[in-house]
């Protein structure tokens, strides 16, 4: 019998912590696959943020460094200039990346610096209870607005990749959404063009992930949750590649 597809072996035997639907462990599966694919399991160090995936090094049998809330890519810029040999990545979410992490992001992007981020966007802090955070959408209830979301009181969500698309520096960007199998394998293939690029030496990867938090979402089931990045979500945040390295563009 062919085996035609398998669980990365590295994805420990580890029941995952996360509610039912979370899209965080579609993301760790994609990860690790990618990091098969590449063939740089013995080279890759990630830098774990605080969050909901705050424990990925639970599931996943890799060398971690656990960053505090918001400093993944500080953590990441001096992993990768001490070891340019490495592989590194950051695994963020958006109130990590975009909220208190901001300035770090924005910051080792414009310094190109060459490691791999995965910006999980479920447009909430899910960890701490469902607050609004920068992604939040225009009108989506959270915990701290239960009125919804009002650009006169908070102002509108954050464009991630269309900001960092803006600078300079070189490197790939791009937004995947992970609400249906075809947009999973687009994710899957935007995620090994982020490793690539750093691996290539030519500069950062980011890609930000457009999932779901099902248990602050509070629809009628997972399901519903996953039909609202399609119907939501991605109406606010555009899939694409926003920006992409000189060996990746067409002449
Ligand atoms: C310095 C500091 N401030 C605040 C917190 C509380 N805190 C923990 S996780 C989190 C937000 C996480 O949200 P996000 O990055 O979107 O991850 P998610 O849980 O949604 O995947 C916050 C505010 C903290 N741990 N440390
Ligand atoms: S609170 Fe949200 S992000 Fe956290 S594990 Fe549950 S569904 Fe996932
Ligand atoms: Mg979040």
């Amino acid at each position: 019998m062919t085996e035609l597809y398998k669980r990365p072996d590295f994805i420990l035997d580890e029941p995952f912590t996360y509610c039912p639907g979370c899209s965080h462990g579609i993301v760790h599966r994609l990860l690790c696959e990618v990091i098969d694919e590449l063939g740089i399991r013995g080279d890759t160090v990630g830098i774990c943020s605080i969050g909901c995936a705050v424990r990925i090094w639970n599931f996943i049998e890799l060398d971690f460094i656990q960053a505090t809330h918001g400093r993944a890519l500080a953590f990441a810029t001096g992993a990768k200039r001490a070891n340019p040999d490495k592989c590194i990545f950051t695994y963020q979410g958006d109130g990590d990346a975009m909220s208190i992490g901001t300035a770090e992001t924005i910051h080792a992007i414009a310094r190109g610096e060459k490691v791999t981020v995965l910006f999980v966007n479920n447009t909430y802090f899910g960890a701490t209870g469902g607050q609004l955070a920068p992604t939040t959408l225009p009108g989506q209830k959270t915990t701290t607005y239960p009125e919804g979301r009002t650009a006169d009181r908070i102002g509108n969500p954050i464009r991630t990749c269309e900001l960092l698309s803006t600078l300079d520096s070189e490197g790939y960007i791009a937004r995947v959404a992970l609400d249906t199998p075809a947009h999973i394998r687009q994710a899957k293939a935007a995620l090994k063009k982020a490793f690539q690029t750093q691996l290539s030496g030519e500069g950062y990867g980011f890609v930000e992930f457009l999932g779901c938090c099902p248990s602050n979402l509070k629809l009628n089931s997972p399901v519903e949750a996953w039909e609202w990045i399609g119907n939501h979500s991605s109406k606010y945040f555009p899939l694409g590649e926003f920006k992409l390295p000189r060996s990746m563009q067409e002449v």
